[in-house]
């Protein structure tokens, strides 16, 4: 998948691009990522990328042609099935199910925006979907267009490396994932529950996903309402539930 990002501070993607799972997804070549700066878009001494907003105020805009040239040379090659995006606090609010639509996609162009926003009539006739990390603003859409872009890649196959990691994931599901422990297995006189230690990969199965759905219920009650649980996971929820008022 490849993933085309327009911004002023092409800077700020290049370390995403040899660090952890994405930097490698991209040294093997399963994910690719270029920048596109629209200030080699102008043709002005002062490569202007933004000015005043009409009608006055503070702050500045940035520019409608720079943007254009280069989301256009972005696409540039592009089949069909690519998708101009424009990260906004007033777009869709991403979550796992924007991130598997996403992932269908064989290429997304980013607009990544600086200053108060961009000229009304660039997102009118260039953008095909506007996606929103949460409802807090930031200085600039690179972090975003990060997020996205990392939350995506992961998806991909062979990504990252243990295919059922992803699958088995928080929200991949609609659930919170269960809790993980690794030695020592007594820390502080706190042991690790003992079926991890039987052996029995059954009943560490139903045991996690009972832990699931209780975290679940317990911290996130609101992406319970989301899902419908089978009978077997509402058993399940039950007996956590009935588990928590034996203890002391
Ligand atoms: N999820 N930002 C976009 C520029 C801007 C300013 C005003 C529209 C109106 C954000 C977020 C986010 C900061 C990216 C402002 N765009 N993007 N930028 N939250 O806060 O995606």
């Amino acid at each position: 998948m490849r993933f085309d990002v327009v911004t002023l501070f092409p800077e700020v993607f290049e370390g995403s691009a040899v660090t952890g799972v994405v930097g490698r997804a991209i040294v093997d070549d399963r994910v690719q990522l270029k920048t596109w700066n629209p200030r080699d878009f102008t043709d002005d001494t002062h490569r202007t990328v933004d000015d005043r907003p009409f009608g006055g105020g503070p702050g500045m805009v940035m520019k409608v042609e720079p943007l254009q040239k280069a989301i256009q040379a972005a696409k540039e090659l592009a089949d069909d099935s690519v998708k101009v995006i424009y990260m906004s606090p007033q777009g869709r609010r991403l979550d796992q199910q924007g991130v598997k639509y996403l992932t269908g996609f064989s290429r997304l162009v980013l607009l990544a925006g600086r200053y108060e926003g961009v000229d009304e009539r660039l997102l009118e006739s260039q953008i095909d979907e506007e996606w929103s990390i949460g409802d807090f603003v930031l200085s600039g859409g690179e972090l975003p267009a990060l997020v996205l872009i990392d939350a995506v890649a992961r998806t991909l196959p062979g990504v990252l490396g243990h295919e059922c990691s992803a699958v088995e994931d928080s929200f991949v599901e609609g659930l919170l994932d269960h809790p993980h422990y690794t030695r020592p297995d007594v820390f502080e006189g706190q042991a690790i529950p003992a079926v991890l230690k039987s052996g029995d990969h059954k009943k560490i199965a139903i045991w996690r996903e009972k832990q699931a759905l209780g975290k679940t219920w317990q911290k996130r009650p609101d992406l319970l309402d989301k899902i419908e649980l089978n009978e077997h996971q509402q058993v399940l929820l039950d007996e956590f539930k009935e588990e928590l008022k034996t203890k002391d």
